[in-house]
């Protein structure tokens, strides 16, 4: 299961819902309200403890920073790729 912390307002976080959406893979969100200071709560510190969206989880596995979060998509799930397949394209 694919699990993304994210928000409405985070640029970071819509660039990894979009590849979401490319690649056609279903996840569960849990929306962390920046705008009432949820980023700070001690549980999700423990999750990111720079305290920013998005993140995500995947078996287990906590991956933060949007590009990261891209790349990780893409090299687990190959199908539907969202990057060129060469540096010129
Ligand atoms: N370099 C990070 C930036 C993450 C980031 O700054 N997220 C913002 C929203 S776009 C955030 O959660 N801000 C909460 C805060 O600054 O308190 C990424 O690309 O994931």
């Amino acid at each position: 299961m694919l699990e993304l912390y994210h928000h409405g307002s985070s640029a970071c976080a819509a660039k990894v819902r979009f590849a979401l959406a490319e690649k056609e893979l279903e996840w569960v969100g849990h929306y962390v309200d920046l705008l009432a200071g949820e980023q700070l709560n001690p549980e999700f510190l423990e999750i990111n403890p720079k305290g920013v969206v998005p993140v995500l989880i995947h078996e287990g596995a906590v991956i933060r920073e949007s590009t990261v979060i891209c790349e990780y998509l893409e090299e687990v799930f190959p199908e539907r790729p969202i990057y060129p397949r060469s540096a010129v394209e």
